[in-house]
Formats: structure tokens, C-alpha cells, sequence
């Protein structure tokens, strides 16, 4: 860009504020910077062509924008050194942003990441999604237990465009008007495309009550309130119901406008859109696109025919109780009128298969979202390469033998605009000092690091970067939540959704582990912070179990003065984007230790292998894929591997009272939970259902693969001894992070399903 950035700033800053930039406070320059950087986007080129994607998704997990937008309009650097040249810092100033939560964790982050690539790799293409008021709750901890509370981030100055338009969405009962909102998503390119994100001009904040309690009942002040409410009781379901469909009929009624408006027929909008249906919380698109074809004229076999070749379905889980079923009855209340199209489909989808397995409507009258996903789109992807290959061999397989062509893999990636450079200009700088910038464009040009792994010179630079990002995280942390890290000790970190299948549990019990070998007289060489950061779905009980586990345990080292030289547990509060860029670069150790076949592919784990930290994992989604690339000494794996795991659901013969009678040093470390220790500060309620579910389900295998975690956590305690080899391995892991960039998964989008030019 071609301006005096000084001079620009100074002139903001006197005619908003009377005054000169180095006299703004941090919350003033934030508006600055955020008015200067809209501005400049405005002027940027949008990105065209005679086909255009739409992802559309129901989460958009975008974190804060302006460091990212900065970098993609190609001033971060300047702007960074006037503010300092000013007595100013950029991450003080950012800390005056709030974060967007709209999103839950992976799906919605991968969305966000997505979209920054499709710019950059100046594809046409926009996000399509909701503008809710509150977003994922803000999680506070209180008697060590989580609270949520509403977390607004809305305000009359932020990144939202009004389009000034609207779309009437019918329901059941009432027409209500979608209200378009645009954020400008600005590519390294120097084009950009856009998210657009619809709202409901009635939505009431006001109706939120205690924590985030709120009448469920009143569609028009509460449609777009709240990301995913509670679903747990019928109303919280029926509300997603209204959500989706309102997300769908807008999305899909702007899409044809989009492509009336280039004066393209509907006959052959195939040819010019493509959707991208981000899981099946926006699978409605499906029945919806079908019906306003019809209403444009499209005969139902030209609407169906066109609308399968548009649509294209991507799946982000295998777990069974995911996977979206709306009973008939919600969706004659919501959207009466694509009923009788979902019951033609499934006509339809029964005439190519009778296997009542692919059926999209069930005996019990449950609309199967993802049948119709698969019959009725033309591709079908799983999103890393074991995940992929579960769902052609085992969750899906009668969908594969009826449709092998639809099948592909796309292994997700992260962009590197923002888990890189944006969180990480220290290391950045150092690749670019050994390598060059050529990686910023082309993500593989870092294999050009491996001949590094032998310099000593490069890997105590490497160590001292490590060094600069622990001490910036014990920074945030002492202000944050008032905790003192040492930054000498190994930063070994899982930070992710609370889920029994991650096994944050698991992780915990090896930590007891640890605490009663010190207590036992064991003197580790090397102090470890363990470092957990993690949100339960509100109504998600176990899970909220597990994290009260943590805090009461984490209290239980921190005064335990023979212990707490050696340890320490830490629970971040409120884990989010934000938090997720401060802690990455900081670790030593990625934790990835979900039951093997459970874990679609994660994404945290090719942030922290980026960032150089070592994965400690099971042979389970992306895991495997890193651990193919980087080869098995620069990676700790261990556990039952995902065919066993099959093998083992299948037959049901896994009892975890059997491990505990063939392992008995496993014993005292599950008997801790509701040991003396625990039981004088947490809720004896609390432990005992934790403890009670452990020993006698353990549905997802935590005690089975305990002894080979243990073994396999300590082995990486002990290679961290030797510095240099183990910065060896972090280098080695950075240097084949490039696959992972989502520059390479849009890419692969694009060349076998999307085909923009
Ligand atoms: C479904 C029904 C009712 C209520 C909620 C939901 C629901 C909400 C969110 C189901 C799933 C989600 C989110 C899933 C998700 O984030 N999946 C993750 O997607 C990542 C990106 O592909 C993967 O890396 C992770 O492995 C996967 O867990």
C-alpha cells in the first residue's frame, strides 16, 4: 500500500479524537485502526468469476480481525512500527477487539481458516451464515466448577457492512425478514470475497435471564441470539430447526439472486454456484434450493437434477450422536413447505436403493440429514485421510457401494496468515532468515529447514524463540487469570472442546500419576506445566465433571509444596481464538490423545506442529498424517489402534473393570478421584459420577490406553533432556508442516470439487 502510515494514523487521530496519536489510549488507536483498516478494504478488488462457491456453514469461528486483515492488506509491519515508534504496542491495542465467537471449536475455526484461503488463492467465494448476538458463552470458573455467561460482541463500530438487505423466510406460522450483513474477508492476494452473515432486526438481548438462561419460546427475539443454545429439551432443538432454515432459505434465495443477477439461467445455475455444506447443520440448503427453483419455473427432475450437482456435503464426525435427525413433526412446524420435497427425495433415494439403511426418512419418522447430504449433492468428503477411509469402510459403507464416485478426502489445514506469521512474527522472521519468504506463498518451500536440523547454531535460536513466546504466555497468564508460570518447566498442553473422546480424562489421570510418584519420593529432573484449556457444552454433565476435576486437582498441587517444584496443573479460563494463539507458540508438547477413530482430523494439532511443539497422540485423524510426514522419532504415539478400537465396539467386549483387574497400579490413580485430597475441596456429587463412569464405562477406552499414555508422556520428559535433539524434532515438525497449510485443502477442493477458475 502506498500511503504514509504515520501521517495517516496522526490524521485519524486528530480528527476523531483532537489529539495526537501517541496521547490515544490503546481502546482509541483500536478504533482507529479499525476505521483506517475498513476504509482500505473497501477499496480493495472483489474477487469474480463466472462461478462462485458458497460455503455455508453454521459456525465461522473468525477471532479477532485486525492483525489478520492487516497482514492480508500488506501493512501489519508498518503499522506495527509506527504504534511503537508512537510508544504504542499492536497486542495491547488488539486486546480492545472483541472476539467473534461464532463458532464452538474445530468446524467453525476450520470455516474461518477457509475462507482467508479462498481469498488468497483469489477463488471466488463467500461464507454464508448466521450474525449471532451472543456466541459461544463465556466459561468463568467459580467453586471450580464452570459457569457460562452471555458473551456480546457486538457494537455499533465493528467489522459488520449493512447491506441494507432483506430476505423473507416463511415459517410454519410467520414470514420473517433476514436482515444482510457483510464482513469483507481480505485474501494475501490483495482481493478479498466476503462473509455474510444473516440477522433478525426483532432479536432482544434483553430476554437473557440468569448465566444464559432465556425464553426459548419467541422465534423473533430469540432466532439469532445465541450460537447453538442448549439443546438438551425439545424447545433448544426446535430452535436449531428455525435457525438452520433461516440460514438456508436466506442463503439460498441470495444465491439465485446472485446468479439472476449476472443474467445466467437457472437451468444451468450448476454451472455457475457451488455449495459447500459445512456438516449438516445447513443441509436444509438441499430441500430449500430445491423449492425456490421450482418457484423460478424448473420442473421438480430440473431443480433436483441442477441442485445435486451444486451441492456438495462435508462430514466432520463419526460419532453416531452427531449426526443431525430431525423428527418429521419439527420440520412441518418450522418449513411446512419443503416437507413434501424431503418425502419426494426420499421417494427418490429409495428407488435407487431399498438398503433401509440409506433411507433419508426412517420407520420412526426421523429425517436423516446426512442421507439426504449423500444422496442428493455430488461429492461426499471426510476431512483427513483415516477419517476418510472410516467412513467408505464402516459408517458409510452402504452409502459407498451405491455412490463409490462421490466419496474423496480433503485433510484439513490451517492458514499460516494467522498461525504463523500473525501469532508468531518471532519464528516467522527466523524462517525467513534461513529460507526466505518463499514459504508465505508456497507452504511446502519449509522442507527447505530440514538441512537446519544439524546446526546447533539454528536450533539454540529456535530454543530461544520457544523461550520468548513462554515468557510472553506467562505474561498473559499472570494478567489474565493471576497465575505465575515457570518458564523453565516443559509446557506440555491440551487445549480443546471438553469431550470424553478427547480424553482430556485421561490426561488427568496420568497427571495424578505424576503427583503420587513425587509424593512417593520421585524427584523429576525436569518440572512440567501441564496445561489444559477446554469448554463443556453447557448441558454436557460428564464433561463438566471432568473440568471440575481438573481445577479441584490443579488447587491440590499448587499448595502441595513437595510437589508444586516439580508440577503444576493449569486450567485456562475462557478457552478461545485468542487464548489459542498465545498458548500454541508457547508449547513444548501437543497433546492429541483422542480414542484412535474418533477424532475426524483436528486442526489444533497442526497449529502447535507449525509452531514447533512435539505431538504426544494416538495414530488417530490428522495425528496419523503428521506422523507419516514427520516419521516416528520425531513424534511420540502410542495406544489401541482404530481398527481395534473398531473391532472392539463392534463386539462390545471392552469392560474397563477388566483393565483394572489385569493393571493394578491403575488402582490408587482412578481411587484418587474420590480420595481425601479431592474430596476436602470438590463436590463429593461430582468426583463420584466421574469416578462411577470411569470404572464402570469408560466408553471411550481411557483406562485401556492409560499405562501406554503414561509410558509413552514420560519417554517425551525424558527427551526434552537433551535440548538439541529435541529442538531437532520441533524443527523437523515445522519443516513438514507445509502439507498442512489450507492454502493445499482449497486447492484440492477446488481441483476435484469446486472447479472455480
Ligand atoms: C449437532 C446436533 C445438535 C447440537 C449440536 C450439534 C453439533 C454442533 C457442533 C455437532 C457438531 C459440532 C461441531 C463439530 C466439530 O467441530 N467437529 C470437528 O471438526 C473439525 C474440522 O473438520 C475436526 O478437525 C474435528 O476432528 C471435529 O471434531
Amino acid at each position: 500500500m502506498d500511503i504514509d502510515m504515520n501521517q495517516t494514523l496522526q490524521n485519524i487521530a486528530s480528527h476523531y479524537y483532537g489529539k495526537e496519536l501517541k496521547d490515544c489510549t490503546d481502546r482509541e488507536v483500536y478504533y482507529i485502526l479499525l476505521d483506517i483498516t475498513k476504509e482500505l478494504m473497501k477499496s480493495v478488488p472483489v474477487i469474480e468469476g463466472d462461478r462462485k462457491l458458497y460455503y455455508i456453514s453454521a459456525e465461522f469461528l473468525i477471532g479477532k480481525l485486525l492483525s489478520n486483515n492487516l497482514l492480508n492488506l500488506g501493512i501489519y509491519a508498518d503499522v506495527r512500527k509506527v504504534l511503537e515508534e508512537n510508544g504504542i504496542s499492536l497486542a495491547a491495542v488488539e486486546e480492545y477487539e472483541p472476539e467473534p465467537s461464532l463458532g464452538n471449536g474445530g468446524l467453525g475455526r476450520l470455516a474461518a481458516c477457509f475462507l482467508d484461503s479462498i481469498a488468497t488463492l483469489e477463488l471466488p467465494g463467500d461464507g454464508v451464515g448466521l450474525n449471532y448476538h451472543l456466541g459461544l458463552f463465556h466459561q468463568a470458573f467459580q467453586n471450580y466448577k464452570q459457569k457460562e455467561l452471555p458473551d456480546p460482541w457486538l457494537s455499533d463500530n465493528s467489522w459488520l457492512n449493512d447491506t441494507g438487505k432483506y430476505y423473507p423466510v416463511e415459517f410454519g406460522d410467520r414470514t420473517v425478514h433476514a436482515h444482510l450483513y457483510s464482513i469483507d474477508v481480505c485474501g494475501y492476494s490483495g482481493k478479498k470475497n466476503a462473509l455474510k452473515l444473516f440477522d433478525l432486526d426483532t432479536v432482544n438481548e434483553a430476554i437473557v435471564t440468569e448465566g444464559i438462561d432465556f425464553d426459548k419460546s419467541d422465534i423473533e427475539e430469540n432466532l439469532t441470539l445465541f450460537l447453538y443454545p442448549d439443546d438438551s429439551d425439545e424447545k433448544g432443538r426446535l430452535l436449531r430447526v428455525y435457525q438452520q432454515y433461516f440460514l438456508v432459505s436466506a442463503g439460498a434465495q441470495m444465491i439465485i439472486e446472485d446468479v439472476k443477477a449476472h443474467g445466467w439461467p437457472l437451468t444451468s445455475i450448476s454451472d455457475h454456484a457451488v455449495i459447500q455444506i459445512n456438516d449438516t447443520h445447513p443441509s436444509m440448503v438441499i430441500p430449500e434450493l430445491i423449492r425456490l427453483l421450482m418457484n423460478e419455473g424448473l420442473t421438480i427432475d430440473q431443480a433436483i437434477e441442477q441442485t445435486e450437482k451444486t451441492c456438495a456435503y462435508t462430514n466432520h464426525t463419526i460419532l453416531a450422536e452427531a449426526l443431525e435427525k430431525w423428527p418429521e413433526s419439527f420440520l412441518e412446524k418450522v418449513a411446512p413447505q419443503i416437507v413434501p420435497i424431503i418425502e419426494e427425495l426420499d421417494r427418490r433415494a429409495k428407488e435407487r436403493s431399498d438398503n433401509p439403511k440409506t433411507a433419508i426418512i426412517d420407520d420412526n419418522g426421523l429425517v436423516h440429514m446426512a442421507h439426504m447430504d449423500i444422496h442428493f449433492s455430488k461429492s461426499t468428503n471426510g476431512v483427513a485421510k483415516i477419517h476418510t477411509d472410516i467412513l467408505k469402510n464402516t459408517e458409510l459403507h452402504d452409502f459407498y457401494e451405491l455412490y463409490p464416485e462421490k466419496f474423496n478426502n480433503k485433510t484439513n489445514g490451517i492458514t499460516f496468515r494467522r498461525w504463523l506469521q500473525a501469532c508468531n512474527p518471532q519464528l516467522t522472521d527466523w524462517i525467513i532468515s534461513k529460507i526466505g519468504d518463499g514459504f508465505l506463498t508456497d507452504s511446502d518451500e519449509l522442507e527447505k529447514l530440514l538441512p537446519f536440523v544439524k546446526d546447533k547454531k539454528a536450533l539454540a535460536e529456535l530454543a530461544d524463540i520457544k523461550m520468548t513466546k513462554k515468557k510472553e504466555l506467562a505474561v498473559f497468564m499472570k494478567k489474565r487469570q493471576n497465575i505465575d508460570l515457570d518458564v523453565n518447566s516443559i509446557f506440555d498442553i491440551q487445549v480443546k472442546r471438553l469431550h470424553e473422546y478427547k480424553r482430556q480424562q485421561m490426561n488427568l489421570l496420568s497427571a495424578i500419576n505424576l503427583y503420587q510418584e513425587i509424593k512417593n519420593g520421585y524427584k523429576p529432573e525436569q518440572k512440567v506445566t501441564i496445561i489444559f484449556g477446554a469448554k463443556a457444552a453447557p448441558a454436557y454433565i460428564l464433561a463438566k465433571d471432568i473440568i471440575h476435576a481438573i481445577l479441584v486437582f490443579s488447587q491440590i498441587v499448587d499448595s502441595d509444596p513437595e510437589v508444586n517444584k516439580y508440577m503444576q496443573v493449569v486450567m485456562v479460563e475462557n478457552y478461545d481464538v485468542t487464548c489459542a494463539e498465545k498458548l500454541i507458540p508457547a508449547a513444548d508438547i501437543s497433546e492429541q490423545i483422542s480414542l484412535a477413530s474418533k477424532e475426524a482430523s483436528g486442526t489444533s494439532n497442526m497449529k502447535f506442529m507449525l509452531n514447533g511443539a512435539v505431538t504426544l497422540g494416538t495414530d488417530d485423524g490428522a495425528n496419523v498424517e503428521i506422523h507419516d510426514l514427520v516419521g516416528g522419532d520425531n513424534i511420540f504415539i502410542f495406544g489401541t489402534e482404530s481398527e481395534d478400537v473398531i473391532e472392539s465396539y463392534a463386539k462390545g467386549d471392552y469392560h474397563p473393570q477388566e483393565v483394572l483387574e489385569k493393571e493394578p497400579n491403575l488402582d490408587p490413580i482412578v481411587n484418587f478421584l474420590v480420595g481425601e485430597e479431592m474430596m476436602a475441596l470438590g463436590d463429593p456429587e461430582c468426583l463420584h459420577r466421574l469416578h462411577h463412569d470411569i470404572t464402570t464405562k469408560d466408553w471411550f477406552m481411557a483406562l485401556r490406553d492409560l499405562d501406554a499414555y503414561m509410558d509413552e508422556r514420560k519417554k517425551a520428559y525424558a527427551a526434552y533432556a537433551d535440548k538439541d535433539k529435541w529442538f531437532a524434532m520441533a524443527l523437523t515438525n515445522i519443516a513438514m508442516a507445509g502439507y498442512f497449510s489450507s492454502d493445499r485443502t482449497i486447492a484440492q477442493y477446488n481441483d476435484d470439487i469446486w472447479k472455480l477458475k
